[in-house]
């Protein structure tokens, strides 16, 4: 008898980290600069490890742990067409990437991009994620908007093998071992790898020169280019002084002094709380059981003269390499504020590239757009956190347009008044839960399982206090409008783009949904839902659901039950 057994399906999650792993090595093959920035990484992640184990006797991270640690990645891609769009969207579901959040660059005042974007990622515990952008080109001048609409539609990046694959993952709901494999390599050796390779040299001069730099950027290369990788780092402070180091801006003395301040600050901050946070394989228990134990500053000190010798190396004296240097500032909250996430880059780097026009002849140019970013992250922010985080940087970038040198000037006066527009946020896990600014995940302590039933108070607070539950931040896993178009406006050496037509069009989430033809979630709701759950959990085993406020408890129960239908789809 003939049988019909399922076929196996290969795990979407393995596939992802497979899929980023190819993308990281082609990358660094690709850009030796972001090889060696990874192990400027590694050095500064290796010297935070070692202080770590100093500040909590117990804590220990071996070096298969830590390349595991920091295999985390986020990538960005620029896409030209609402089809092109679509077959992506169907590449990342292979994958477990779905759409999370929707932004518009088109409405940031000067920083604005004709770019509509989501991000893709699994919707719970996400490691990697890509920044996927779509070129809207309904706001240029009609005449420039045609010929890149010409250009375009002419362009096959997806191979025919690769839509197969796309579609069967669709219609089976995954793939076979020797499927994913194939899918991963047309990813790696094809869809996303840059190739030098362009068209149409009058196209993308007319484009740079009319400030659509973005556009000339995505029409005239032959692939969805990746157009940078970006590693998590324990310290973004630690790692943006080394690369400045590193490639030559500061010399070892200033950079031992940024280095020893970046410790000495983690000292105060890498508490227990940056410690779940950041190393995600630590259970409550593996933590209770660390100690705590002082740090003196000449133990700083001779860390930070350490980094300097390994950092001041031939093999990491990135002078040497072709580079464009190191943003002037680092994008997202100051020092101390720990939500959201800080984002810092090197600068765009000028590549060789090839054009190929219809009469079959070729002209030799160059092209920049391709850096290199890192990325630290935080809690995520309830609506009010938001608000304020968005207020406290409106006050920033109102401050630093009044003083817009002060970064090269005087570094230190500039962080310090950077810091000052975000004073309002408490600067600890604690603070910003009791405050409701960031979301947390609640659980109950073995104590307060032991007094269920004669606990007085259904105040979160309270029960915290009386060490009855005890929480973990929600980690932040999206973008940030802002800190993107900062990334692209200085990658660009162009900020923002005008519109070319009378009435600028408006889009919406709705506009990316309708494209790709699935829903984008939205992770406020997932953040918000992750912390309802939790606290129901935590109240029924304190034996208090039924001393809940009906509409407090009518409200948790809404909330969580967005979470299953996240689950589920
Ligand atoms: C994407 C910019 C957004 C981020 O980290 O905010 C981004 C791009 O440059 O294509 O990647
Ligand atoms: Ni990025």
């Amino acid at each position: 008898m003939l049988s019909t057994q399922a076929p196996v399906l290969a795990n979407k999650t393995k596939m992802q980290h497979r899929l980023f792993a190819g993308l990281s090595q082609m990358f660094g093959r690709e850009v030796p600069l972001y090889d060696k920035s990874l192990l400027v990484n590694k050095v500064c992640n290796q010297a935070v490890v070692e202080l770590l184990s100093i500040l909590h006797p117990g804590f220990h991270l071996s070096d298969d742990q830590l390349d595991k640690t920091s295999g985390e990645r986020h990538g960005a891609i620029r896409i030209g067409t609402p089809d092109e769009y679509r077959w992506v969207a169907g590449f990342f579901s292979a994958f477990d990437l779905e759409p999370h959040n929707f932004y518009d660059m088109t409405s940031l005042g000067a920083k604005s991009q004709p770019i509509i974007a989501t991000a893709f990622r699994s919707p719970l515990n996400p490691e990697h994620r890509v920044f996927c952008s779509l070129l809207m080109v309904d706001g240029f001048r009609p005449e420039i908007r045609a010929r890149v609409e010409k250009l375009l539609a002419g362009r096959q990046v997806f191979s025919q093998r690769a839509k197969e694959l796309v579609l069967k993952n669709e219609e089976n709901g995954g793939l076979e071992e020797s499927e994913a494999e194939e899918l991963i390599a047309e990813g790696v050796n094809r869809i996303f790898k840059w190739t030098g390779q362009a068209r149409d040299y009058q196209l993308y001069k007319d484009l740079c020169d009319s400030g659509y730099k973005i556009a000339a950027d995505i029409a005239c290369f032959d692939s969805h280019h990746l157009n940078h990788l970006t590693p998590n780092t324990f310290c973004i402070d630690l790692y943006t002084s080394a690369m400045k180091y590193c490639l030559g801006e500061w010399d070892s003395k200033a950079f031992q002094a940024r280095a020893a301040k970046a410790l000495r600050w983690l000292t105060s901050a890498a508490d227990k709380d940056y410690l779940k946070l950041h190393f995600r394989h630590l259970t409550f228990e593996d933590i209770d059981n660390f100690g705590d134990a002082p740090v003196s500053d000449q133990e700083i000190e001779k860390m930070a003269a350490a980094l300097a010798e390994r950092l001041g190396r031939p093999d990491l004296e990135l002078s040497k390499l072709a580079n464009a240097g190191f943003k002037d500032f680092t994008e997202g909250p100051p020092t101390g504020v720990p939500v959201l996430l800080r984002q810092d880059s090197y600068k765009a780097l000028t590549e060789k590239v090839t054009f190929h026009e219809p009469d079959g002849s070729t002209v030799d140019s160059v092209h920049t757009a391709r850096f290199g970013e890192i990325e630290q992250r935080f809690y995520a922010t309830t609506k009010q956190g938001r608000k304020l985080y968005d207020r406290s940087l409106a006050d920033a970038e109102a401050a630093r347009g009044k003083n817009p040198g002060l970064a090269k000037q005087d570094y230190d006066a500039y962080l310090e008044s950077y810091a000052q527009a975000f004073a309002e946020f408490p600067q600890d896990l604690g603070g910003l839960l009791r405050k409701e600014l960031a979301f947390g995940r609640y659980s109950a302590t073995s104590d307060g399982i032991q007094a269920a039933g004669s606990i007085g108070t259904t105040d979160i607070n309270k029960l915290v206090e009386a060490g009855f539950v005890r929480y973990e931040g929600v980690r932040y896993e999206d973008f940030l409008p802002f800190s993107a178009a900062g990334i692209f406006a200085s990658n660009l050496g162009q900020y923002g783009t005008e519109t070319g037509v009378a009435e600028k069009p408006v889009y919406t989430a709705g506009t990316l949904e309708q494209i790709m033809g699935k829903p984008i979630v939205d992770p406020d709701v997932v953040y918000h839902a992750i912390q309802s759950e939790s606290l129901l959990e935590t109240y029924g085993e304190l034996g208090l659901l039924a001393k809940l406020d009906g509409t407090v408890l009518d409200e948790l129960e809404k909330s969580a039950a967005n979470l299953k239908g996240v689950i589920l789809t």
